[in-house]
């Protein structure tokens, strides 16, 4: 779910649109096909195959590394959404905090306003409070991403809410799973990175390195986070792309509150290979992955990333 603060009413529409993320219809979530796999020390295992997450419902807090393979056949990600409190259980969302969403939409679609507004202000206070500790970038079909995440202790939503090709929300497909962090903590640190990303809404990205092919571990520094013009914040996602893409559709891409934004399918050229998701000010996430010889861009989901300095391209050799 996306965070939103001091709702006004020139906003209720895009707004109505972020809810919709979890505004989902009650489609039955997937039935697992794996039981939970931690495959080795402290690697955590995701596996989408269609619009469900596979993994364990249990994890140790601070540093944990995630290897989220994604066998389905549209881009995802995951964030981990930390909620306000532990107590939140599925028939809050379900009876609590969906119906209102619901019915505040069709009532936006009849163009009735004020009879939305009046549904959305019995949305659950908590949902202003959820906060953000990471996860992947976009990841393609086929593709493996590895990120390293310190998480606190709580109660969380690892959620994915990229669109589908009829527009919906992944969300509203089921791509949605809570995990409890508990309060006993990994021995997992950090792998030493061999570059390091700075992010702030002001000065965008700072990124001086040369990656070479063969494995780079990046380090992202949050140096702030705030909501953008698309009420969500910023992060890094890595791509590989070649001479069919074009980087201006990319960015239009990256913004969700465009019509084809965020939505299945993927600009044509670009490779999704992970990254960083959105963290709180002064948090720090790794992503790790390995690179051959191309053409690469970082880039966050942001709207007009490229005006923000958040989009970058580097080039790498054969070595
Ligand atoms: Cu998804």
């Amino acid at each position: 779910m996306k965070k939103f603060k001091k709702i006004n009413a020139p906003y209720l529409g895009f707004i109505l649109l972020a809810l919709f993320t979890i505004a989902c219809k009650t489609e039955k979530k997937q039935e697992k096909q794996a039981e939970p796999v931690q495959k080795e020390s402290n690697v955590i295992e995701v596996v989408t195959r269609s619009m469900d997450f596979q993994t364990v419902d249990t994890l140790k807090s601070g540093w944990n590394t995630f290897a989220y393979k994604n066998l389905s056949g549209e881009a995802h990600f995951f964030i981990m959404d930390k909620l306000p409190s532990d107590s939140i259980v599925e028939s809050d969302i379900t009876d609590h905090l969906l119906p209102p969403f619901e019915e505040g939409m069709k009532y936006l679609i009849e163009e009735k306003a004020d009879s939305a507004m009046a549904a959305f202000g019995s949305i659950p206070a908590w949902f202003n409070d959820v906060k953000r500790y990471g996860g992947t970038g976009l990841i393609s079909p086929g593709e493996t991403a590895v990120s390293t995440i310190k998480l606190v202790p709580g109660k969380y939503m690892m959620e994915c809410y990229v669109k589908a090709l009829n527009g919906e929300w992944h969300t509203s497909h089921g791509m949605w799973k809570f995990i409890t962090v508990v309060d006993e903590a990994t021995n997992v640190s950090p792998v030493e990175a061999d570059h390091k990303i700075s992010v702030s809404s002001t000065e965008g990205y700072t990124f001086e390195g040369q990656p070479k092919s063969g494995k780079n571990r990046f380090k992202v520094n949050f140096i702030d986070q705030v909501p953008h013009e698309h009420f969500s914040g910023h992060d890094v996602n890595l791509m590989k792309y070649d001479a069919t893409a074009n980087i201006d559709s990319l960015v239009y891409w990256m913004n969700w509150m465009n019509p084809t934004g965020l939505r299945t399918p993927t600009p044509k050229g670009f490779t999704f290979l992970g990254g960083m998701n959105n963290c709180e000010t002064g948090e720090t996430g790794y992503f790790e992955v390995d690179l051959d010889a191309g053409n690469y861009i970082l880039i966050s989901e942001t709207p007009k990333a490229d005006e923000k300095g958040m989009l970058k391209t580097f080039v790498v050799n054969n070595n």
